[in-house]
């Protein structure tokens, strides 16, 4: 049965793409298991040459792609481009892995041991619908460098990039069936992920009530798992920070994407001592954030995903302080303003759960102490911010804050080159950086007699 796809900005339906059922997704990961002796067999170099021309062809679809996610997941046209240039890079990053996947010679009486990365066999990439091509990327480039063969999923309501890199990495050269796109049902295909005992591995991305159902059901075969989840990180600004800086920072640390990011600093300390200062210089940035048609060049913020997900992010407003709102369109569309929420407590629902639209919480904290511990108070832990010019401070509190990813100064969470996934119940395992290849590997161990 084929899927609709919604335009959010408009709330119309402008195409539709196949939902696989059992059949057709057993299908797959059996043609995905037969491809990967072959695939681990291609020489490191040519592996890298094909993963860089994946990501030459990639570049030269770059506006394609962009286009895509702008009618499809309602992203801005300046967020899409980077979104496209993101896979592209890390594909090109992830190209030069296998040529540098070395294992040790570890010193030993009687002969020689070595350790070798052993690809797993056919990995299964499970992908949201709020950064459909970086999320994708991050799996399937350190997956296929790996030598693993990739099955993947896309977020039902964000399946058309996805698809068109499937084919991207065909027209660029890698054979056939190593790494194809299946859309459908998370319970359906997402699922047989999880079941199916030629899947050696799940990369999980979404929220963390299905991340842990996901868990749950690979311990049934040991199966490998990486869970990217939830968040409701912290931005902590304390009175010795630039101010200004930091108030003109904090509209697009919580509403780029619309707030849909699990690494949105919605949750914003500020110190008492500056807290009303901090709100007056925040709340024209708020005002003029711009909320526009995301095909507009100029806009920082696009519609929520669906229908359903407006209603929800409204539900935190509804009975909340509201400090101030910003702009958004009105009319057709899954539209919300940026909105600014008076903590009352740090029992507040709004403060709490993750929202994951424009809505940002504020409460103010005393000290360095009460800072970190309101921070702490969650169950979460993936990323967020501090602001202060006293550099010990930003040492003792970068070390207290119980999270994956943290910036001092900047809003900085997500970057190729660097680790990436959450604590506590945020996730398990890192994405991206220069070990990435070890989530996808095993090691094994030879030890060679020498025969003395
Ligand atoms: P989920 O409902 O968890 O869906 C994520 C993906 O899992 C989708 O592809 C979904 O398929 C699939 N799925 C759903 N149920 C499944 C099952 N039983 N077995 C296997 N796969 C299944 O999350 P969402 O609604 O797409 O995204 C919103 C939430 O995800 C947010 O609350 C946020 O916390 C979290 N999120 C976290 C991150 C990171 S990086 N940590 C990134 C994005 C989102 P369908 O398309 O059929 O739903």
């Amino acid at each position: 049965m084929p899927t609709d796809v919604i335009n959010p900005a408009t709330g119309t339906v402008f195409t539709s793409v196949p939902s696989l059922g059992l059949e057709e997704t057993d299908a797959a990961i059996e043609r995905a298991r037969r491809a990967f002796p072959a695939w681990r067999a291609v020489a490191p170099g040519e592996r890298a040459r094909l993963l860089r021309r994946f990501a030459a062809v990639v570049d030269d679809h770059l506006d394609e792609l962009a286009d895509l996610e702008v009618r499809n997941a309602g992203h801005t046209i300046g967020n899409a481009r980077w979104e496209a240039g993101n896979v592209r890079d890390v594909l090109n990053y992830y190209a030069g892995a296998p040529e540098r996947l070395i294992g040790k010679q570890i010193p030993v009486p009687g002969g020689l041991d070595v350790t070798f990365h052993e690809p797993l066999g056919v990995v299964g990439i499970i992908v949201p619908w709020n950064f459909p091509m970086p999320i994708a990327g991050w799996g399937f480039a350190p997956a296929l460098a790996a030598g693993n063969t990739v099955v993947l999923k896309p977020a039902e309501l964000t399946p058309l990039t996805a698809i068109r890199l499937g084919e991207l990495a065909l027209e660029a050269g890698l054979p056939a069936d190593v790494f194809q796109v299946l859309p459908g049902k998370g319970s359906v295909v997402g699922q047989r992920f999880v079941t199916h005992p030629a899947v050696r591995k799940v990369c999980f991305t979404g929220s963390t009530e299905v991340g842990k159902s996901i868990m749950a059901g690979c311990a049934d075969q040991v199966k490998r798992v990486t869970l990217e989840l939830g968040g409701k990180s912290a931005n902590i600004v304390f009175a010795d920070a630039d101010l200004e800086k930091a108030a003109a920072a904090a509209p697009s640390s919580v509403f780029d994407n619309a707030g849909q990011d699990c690494c949105a600093r919605s949750r914003l300390l500020v110190q008492e001592s500056v807290y009303d200062k901090f709100l007056a210089l925040l709340e024209p940035a708020v005002k003029s954030f711009r909320v526009l048609d995301p095909a507009d060049k100029s806009a920082e913020m696009g519609p929520l995903i669906s229908a359903a997900h407006r209603d929800t992010v409204a539900s935190y407003v509804s009975d909340a302080d509201v400090g101030f709102i910003g702009n958004a369109p009105a009319g057709d569309g899954w539209w919300f303003p940026p909105t600014v929420l008076l903590a009352r407590s740090p029992d507040d629902r709004h403060w709490r759960e993750e929202v994951f639209g424009p809505v940002l919480s504020v409460l103010p904290f005393r000290d360095e102490e009460e800072a970190v511990r309101l921070a702490n108070d969650t169950e979460y832990g993936l990323s967020g911010s501090l602001w202060t010019r006293d550099l010990g401070r930003a040492l003792r509190v970068s070390r207290a804050v119980e999270t994956g990813a943290l910036s001092v100064n900047s809003h900085s969470s997500v970057r190729y080159w660097t680790p990436f996934g959450g604590m506590k119940q945020s996730g398990l395992g890192r994405e991206l950086g220069p070990d990435a290849l070890h989530g996808f590997t095993d090691v094994k161990n030879v030890f060679l007699a020498s025969g003395e």
